[in-house]
């Protein structure tokens, strides 16, 4: 009897594991990434979207771009100097990252360092006991924005640039005191500018990466060949119309005018996860300078559908004036274009639309289905077809009985497991509306007519791998006149 009780309990105890292990085949594994992935400093960096850029120092006060290094430091006295006005700017405007030029080329530096005297120290500014990149730092994170620092490879000013091992030392020196002095720095700026006669003379760029990797674990190293954000090869701030998070480290070198269209582009077949930001002034000039303007809003919202709608982040640079604040001007026109941004992307009128696919991996209940496209999650939750589908992948939104009235679209893959899209097109109603290549974090078409349609069907053409997209969106943007420009 006992023995009959033993293996009707063992049958038993087989049938309650059974049941667990089928209830535990429900739930569908996320698809394989495709690499390279990018870093979690990379995705933050990301989806930062907007990052402010400060370019400040002796050229402010001195009406020139590119200083001599011969400048007096007497003449650096932004007397009414307040970087909190600076940071409330960059909060109001929606930038959640500043990066100000520590030193530019002209070698003066905004912090006073130990290591020269060619810098706060020896102006009148503060008596002399100023220090910019602090004031920066603790204004900003009042307002819990982060810090960058761009310090200029090129130096006109000290006597050891030229001596390679000695400016490198120098160059090293200075960036420990930024790294460490300072808190957390969230991104280093390595430009490559250089003037035609200046001394030729190497950088350890291994030496300095390293360093700044030692000192400071979740920075993004910025150079024209990273290596975690690239430059964009351009100071228009487009990106190409095809843009890849990817491209091969290998094919890069700091100054090299030759690859302007590979670091716009970017490489499908790159092993490297490299994105780039685009850099562009406000104004014409990088510094303040009295004659200039602002850029008129229009010009500023095509520069954020060619950068940030172009799988990018927008770095633009707002100068402070020689008071030592943002200009008044420069204020308003970023109050205009968060206003507008606002206005075109808080509404996304696809929502409480059906929408449909090609398919969807591990089914109804698999957790991938196309309906991910219309939460808040913008890379953890997205739409993914069934594996090894043969037909076209497609996704299709559905609008209510009044249709869907927009002349925005919106696309944005997962770029968490892989850029993939390489070919894609939109529909609405059959008729094609918009195509292009790649979507990355995000892409933006503008459309040349409002569109009114039932249906809006973004077909996928070709991708390495699944196609797996994270969030759509259909928008109106009530600044847009194609026909008028
Ligand atoms: C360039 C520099 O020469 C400009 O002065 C500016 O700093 C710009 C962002 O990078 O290479």
């Amino acid at each position: 009897m006992a023995k009959l009780w033993f293996s009707w309990s063992v049958i038993v105890l087989i049938q309650v594991f059974e049941f667990a292990m089928s209830k535990l085949e429900l739930v569908t594994t996320p698809p394989l990434p495709i690499l390279p992935l990018p870093t979690a400093s990379q995705l933050k960096w990301q989806q930062r979207e907007l990052i402010m850029f400060l370019h400040f120092g002796m050229n402010t006060f001195t009406d020139s771009e590119w200083g001599t290094g011969h400048e007096n430091p007497s003449i650096f006295n932004p007397t009414g100097l307040n970087a909190h006005q600076w940071a409330d700017v960059a909060a109001e405007a929606g930038f959640s990252l500043m990066i100000m030029t520590a030193k530019h080329h002209d070698g003066f530096c905004l912090w006073p360092s130990q290591y020269t005297d060619y810098s706060v120290i020896s102006s009148p500014w503060r008596n002399g006991n100023g220090d910019v990149v602090q004031e920066l730092v603790k204004a900003a994170t009042t307002r819990g924005i982060d810090v960058g620092l761009y310090l200029s490879p090129w130096d006109r000013h000290d006597k050891r640039y030229g001596r390679e091992q000695l400016y490198n030392e120098y160059y090293l020196a200075q960036l420990q005191e930024l790294l460490t002095r300072y808190g957390s720095v969230q991104e280093i700026w390595f430009d490559g500018a250089k003037g035609s006669n200046a001394p030729n003379m190497s950088y350890y760029f291994g030496d300095w990466f390293s360093m700044v990797k030692e000192l400071q674990g979740s920075i993004n190293v910025f150079s024209d060949a990273g290596p975690d954000v690239r430059w964009v090869g351009d100071e228009q701030g487009f990106a190409g119309s095809t843009c890849w998070s990817t491209i091969n480290r290998t094919s890069l070198s700091i100054g090299n005018g030759s690859i302007l269209g590979y670091l716009n582009t970017g490489d499908p077949k790159g092993t490297d996860w490299l994105p780039a930001e685009c850099d562009v002034s406000i104004r014409t000039g990088w510094f303040w300078h009295k004659s200039e303007e602002p850029k008129k809003l229009s010009k500023l919202l095509e520069i954020y559908y060619n950068s940030v709608g172009r799988n990018c982040v927008l770095l633009l640079n707002v100068p402070p004036n020689s008071t030592g604040l943002i200009s008044d001007t420069d204020i308003l026109r970023l109050g205009e274009f968060r206003k507008a941004i606002d206005t075109i992307f808080s509404t996304n009128l696809a929502e409480g639309s059906i929408i449909k696919a090609s398919s969807r991996r591990g089914g109804k209940t698999g957790g991938f289905g196309p309906e991910n496209v219309l939460d808040e999650d913008h890379l953890w939750t997205y739409w993914a077809p069934k594996d090894e589908t043969k037909e076209e992948q497609w996704i299709e939104i559905r609008g209510k009985e009044e249709g869907l009235r927009f002349n925005v679209v919106r696309i944005q893959e997962a770029i968490g497991l892989g850029q993939r899209i390489k070919q894609h097109e939109i529909y609405a109603d059959g008729n094609l509306v918009a195509n292009g290549t790649t979507i990355g974090y995000k892409r933006l078409y503008r459309l040349e007519e409002v569109v009114h349609a039932r249906h809006v069907r973004i077909q996928i053409k070709e991708s390495w791998g699944l196609p797996l997209i994270s969030s759509i969106g259909l928008h109106f943007d009530p600044f847009w006149y194609p026909k008028e420009t």
